[in-house]
């Protein structure tokens, strides 16, 4: 086994412990955040026979996301991110996708109900030059959700170039009372993480362990802003955080410490509002949380980092993930005005949420989720316990699998009956967390390691991190669209580990 030394010297770590070339976060840790967060447009489209119509665009551009600095980038009606759609629960939506750019794209609902054929997923590429139409109901409750680029292999490329954009669904059972104006009191965060080279382009995959981590920078942009500050002008403020990084997991916390008030997950709101002082939210995790301000006051939300087990073994991917998951850094200055109209109140209790009892389960499947182990220092676990399923270890890093197979679009994994209960059971059998996403709606958590669910875990859920070690189990009801030819993906959201593998699909079928 290599001592930690000879690890660091292998993966080209300074011996100072510093995994990249320039210090987490490398650009204006020092200096404030004072640019204006942009807020994306917000678009209702409009409602053309009886459906909610919207015209997108995927396009490539030149965009300013550093200060004098220009990217190429990708937008959807715009050169990076895309407008905020806004939908409503029960109405029909069309979507008309035109892909200007010069490569095959898609784009994904995340976290939607929908029949496979309109889930904008690996099988439902957008040729350059042609208009790709989806349409589907709108079943979601009001909450967070977002679209994306899923096409095959590329998908962590597209995101990270900026083929993403949130999505609000609108319900009418929700509480009056919340923040509800958008860009006032109603606040989109959507946090990335990116690096950059001197000219201000964006640099991609360009390290070894960009490979086996994912991709991760060392700038944060919210929203495409660098270095942001927002104001509130409300005594009460809910943003919507998005994940829309492709690899990095956020600890949010607000740096003077003061609690606030997670209220909804992935899936809309939660029973009633859960204080917090710290928030752990993964790739494609949502979470909308109501920050209380007084005049004048000044506090930034920040990304803590993690405690390191001290038990934590040797090894490169250990060390890596000691020195990622100990990193603190900073996201949104918030300086609130002297003066702070009043923005309603956050209720006791917010919805009712439906627990499935997991007697209702008629099925359980099982998920292995594994990495090669071409950076674990040689080990070999042996037959019947190696991420090639038996054949021991030495797959080589850089590869990932789902119960020992990689993700083949010719390939369906499983079969699941319509109108029917199951649980799937998630056991992460390599060194890191790995956020896991199923299509086609929404999930509740059974229990972690046999523990029931933090409370903000209680409500609907889309994608759920595995940590190192452990069974999550999950309970999910499968309805509405069976389609014997057009699967739906799970996989993990990690999106170079989506991209190398980490994916599976599924068909709904009637028996
Ligand atoms: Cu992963």
């Amino acid at each position: 086994m290599l001592s930690r030394r000879q690890t660091l010297r292998y993966l080209g770590i300074a011996a100072g412990g510093m995994l990249f070339n320039v210090p987490l976060i490398g650009r204006g840790q020092q200096s404030t955040f004072e640019t204006a967060l942009n807020i994306p447009d917000m678009a209702s489209g409009s409602v053309v026979e009886e459906a909610r119509q919207f015209d997108l665009t995927l396009q490539s551009g030149r965009t300013e996301l550093l200060p004098g600095q220009f990217a190429s980038t990708y937008g959807i009606n715009g050169s990076y991110l895309g407008p905020t759609l806004r939908l409503n629960r029960y109405e029909l939506s069309r979507f008309s996708v035109t892909n200007n750019l010069a490569e095959d794209s898609s784009l994904h609902w995340h976290g939607f109900h929908l029949p496979p054929t309109e889930d904008g997923g690996p099988h439902q590429p957008i040729a350059p030059g042609t208009t790709w139409n989806a349409r589907f109901q709108v079943v979601q409750y009001g909450g967070t959700y977002w679209y994306h680029s899923h096409v095959m292999h590329k998908s962590g490329e597209q995101v990270y170039k900026g083929l993403a954009g949130m999505i609000i669904v609108d319900d009418e059972e929700h509480p009056q009372d919340l923040p509800s104006t958008y860009g006032v009191d109603d606040i989109p965060l959507i946090l990335q993480d990116r690096r950059f080279d001197d000219e201000g382009e964006l640099r991609y995959l360009n390290r070894y362990q960009d490979i086996v981590m994912g991709m991760m920078g060392d700038t944060i942009l919210v929203n495409g802003t660098f270095q942001p500050q927002f104001r509130p002008s409300t005594r009460l403020v809910r943003f919507r955080i998005l994940n829309a990084a492709n690899a990095r997991t956020f600890n949010l916390a607000l740096n003077d410490g003061r609690p606030f008030q997670q209220i909804a997950g992935d899936g809309g709101l939660l029973s009633s509002p859960v204080t917090m002082n710290s928030l752990q939210l993964a790739p494609a995790e949502r979470a909308e949380i109501v920050v209380a301000f007084n005049p004048g006051d000044s506090t930034e939300l920040v990304s803590l980092g993690r405690d390191i087990p001290a038990s934590a073994p040797p090894g490169a991917m250990n060390e890596m993930l000691r020195i990622i998951n100990s990193e603190r850094f900073r996201l949104l200055s918030l300086n609130a005005e002297s003066r702070l109209a009043d923005s309603g109140t956050v209720p006791d209790s917010l919805v009712a949420i439906y627990r499935i009892p997991e007697a209702a389960a008629t099925n359980t499947r099982r998920f292995n989720l594994m990495m090669g182990s071409g950076m674990r220092s040689g080990e070999d676990r042996g037959p019947g316990d190696g991420p090639r399923n038996g054949t021991g270890g030495g797959s080589g890093g850089g590869n990932y699998f789902i119960n020992g197979r990689q993700m083949a679009i010719d390939y369906i994994n499983e079969r699941v009956t319509l109108n029917t209960t199951e649980i799937w059971e998630l056991r992460n059998r390599s060194p890191m967390m790995h956020p896991f996403h199923i299509h086609n709606g929404q999930f509740q958590l059974l229990d972690r390691n046999g523990t029931p669910p933090p409370d903000n875990e209680m409500g609907w859920k889309d994608t759920v991190r595995v940590d190192s070690g452990e069974v999550v189990r999950l309970i999910m009801r499968f309805t509405d669209y069976t389609d014997e030819n057009n699967p739906y993906m799970y996989h993990c959201h990690i999106l170079e580990h989506e991209d190398r593998g980490m994916m599976g699909q599924f068909v709904l079928v009637n028996s």
